[in-house]
């Protein structure tokens, strides 16, 4: 019981239009109570009975705990289904506002973590997903045929360039074998290099590249602002300009901007690189939620590709937990997997597949093993790994293209830098990561599947967090 009402209800099955949760808390009352609270506050209750709850209320919008598993007495993990009529349709703000709301601030909750999240086909259809998605974005690039990996630079330093000397770092990477040079997720209209002169220059770069090379290459220009109208004005801008690809950063932006920007890119033929910062405080917190629900609902507000981490370079996740993201962004269906908490999910038909982008810390000696994570259908973006190369950014983008074609054509990457001096010095330099490595330790994580799924249940967050660092 909580605030009067009982919201436990095991013999529950969760109906095919209901949103299904699975939640972590630990706090300082009774495990049920501390469950029967989140359910309360998320749904239709609050601390204590109310004499306008009525039988209609209570059955049609509550949230419902259909399972339990106690790990102490006050800690354990809560499996909550809601209605879909609870929720306000084509408003994920409201939806964010109730699941992800208050319950946060519960004072009596030392950890509250959401796991994994179901969505709905019903609610799925509201939404347009992708226009350009991974397909769309490789046909632009012309590699529909070929599949491999696309492969870019984020110029560095991140910032502190001016636009002519940004400029010339884009053209250097773009001639020696990159498709994408991107802005980092901290530039955007500084005094030292404003957006307008910076597009000016780097998208005139961009042409040259593209004559000079005869590829379609791509710049994914940093248009986020707290002035939508800006926003609106840079789409505007880069649409009249032959480059198809904006870039955003969605977890700081917030889902009603991204929505926004999203329809307006695709309304102007823009395709939308979604840069994730940010999300590694909710991701990463005891009191948070898994960055899998977030990519789930990028995915639904339709950008086209998404920074999803590497497995193997410098951010947070294991190769096992991102593959697993991986499918999130381009499987139809997803498997359930117990012992991470992920539920099992199909998507909408016309919710197209992201193209997933794996970045942060990688350099050519990494490429094997992102392919052995993502396989093929992944973007691949080295900075440090580019402008840190011993010989330099145009040796760096040469090191980058040359690892991209050895794993393109099953040849180790030692085997190919036999024949390519700028991969063989990356190697020698950052060392090399091979695909069989990276692939045993998912195997491994894969098959202790069963064991860790108890262990997990046992001992809690705490386990699961370290499972997927
Ligand atoms: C890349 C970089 C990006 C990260 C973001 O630089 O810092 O912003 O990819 O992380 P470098 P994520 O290649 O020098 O590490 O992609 O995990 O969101």
């Amino acid at each position: 019981m909580y605030g009067g009402y009982k919201y436990i209800e095991e013999s529950y099955e969760p109906k095919k239009d209901e949103f299904k949760l699975l939640v972590w808390v630990k706090g300082k009352k009774r495990f049920e109570e501390l469950a029967e609270g989140v359910a309360a506050e998320s749904s239709v209750g609050t601390w204590t009975k109310i004499s306008t709850m009525n039988k209609k209320v209570f059955k049609d919008y509550r949230a419902r705990i259909y399972r339990i598993k106690k790990v102490s007495e006050s800690s354990g993990f809560v499996w909550i289904s809601y209605p879909y009529e609870h929720f306000d349709e084509r408003n994920l703000l409201q939806f964010y506002a109730s699941v992800f709301g208050n319950v946060y601030g519960l004072k009596e909750l030392e950890e509250l973590y959401m796991i994994d999240l179901y969505i709905p086909l019903r609610y799925q259809r509201l939404y347009d997903g992708p226009k350009f998605g991974l397909e769309g974005i490789r046909r632009i690039v012309g590699t529909h045929k070929t599949r491999r990996p696309h492969v870019g630079t984020i110029v560095k330093p991140k910032v502190g360039l001016t636009p002519a000397e940004f400029a010339k770092v884009a053209y250097d990477a773009w001639v020696n074998g990159l498709d994408l040079v991107k802005d980092d997720e901290n530039l955007v209209n500084q005094k030292f290099c404003g957006w307008k002169e910076r597009f000016d220059k780097t998208n005139q770069a961009r042409d040259k590249a593209e004559t000079k090379t005869g590829e379609v290459k791509l710049y994914a220009t940093n248009i986020t602002d707290m002035d939508r109208h800006k926003m609106y004005e840079r789409i505007d801008y880069v649409a009249e300009s032959g480059n198809k690809l904006v870039m955003m950063d969605v977890f700081i932006m917030g889902f009603a901007l991204v929505k926004e920007m999203v329809e307006y890119a695709h309304k102007k033929g823009l395709a939308v690189h979604a840069h994730r910062a940010g999300y590694a405080a909710l991701h990463r917190s005891g009191f948070g939620y898994d960055f899998r629900i977030l990519s789930k609902f990028y995915r639904l507000l339709g950008v086209d590709q998404l920074h999803i981490g590497t497995g193997v370079g410098k951010m947070e996740g294991n190769p096992y937990y991102i593959k697993k993201l991986h499918d999130v962004m381009v499987k139809e269906e997803l498997e359930e997997e117990k012992f991470l908490g992920f539920f099992k999910q199909e998507w909408d038909e016309d919710i197209k597949a992201v193209f997933p982008v794996a970045s942060g810390g990688l350099d050519a000696g990494k490429v094997e093993g992102i392919v052995a994570v993502h396989g093929k259908d992944v973007v691949i973006q080295a900075g440090g790994g580019v402008h840190g190369h011993p010989k330099g950014s145009k040796a760096g983008a040469k090191s980058m293209r040359q690892a991209v074609e050895a794993v393109a054509r099953n040849i180790a990457l030692d085997v190919a830098a036999k024949q390519a001096k700028e991969l063989k010095q990356a190697l020698e330099y950052f060392g090399y990561i091979r695909k069989e490595e990276v692939e045993r330790k998912i195997k491994e994580i894969k098959e202790s599947s069963s064991l860790l799924e108890e262990m997990v249940y046992d001992k809690g967050l705490n386990f699961l967090v370290a499972l997927r660092d």
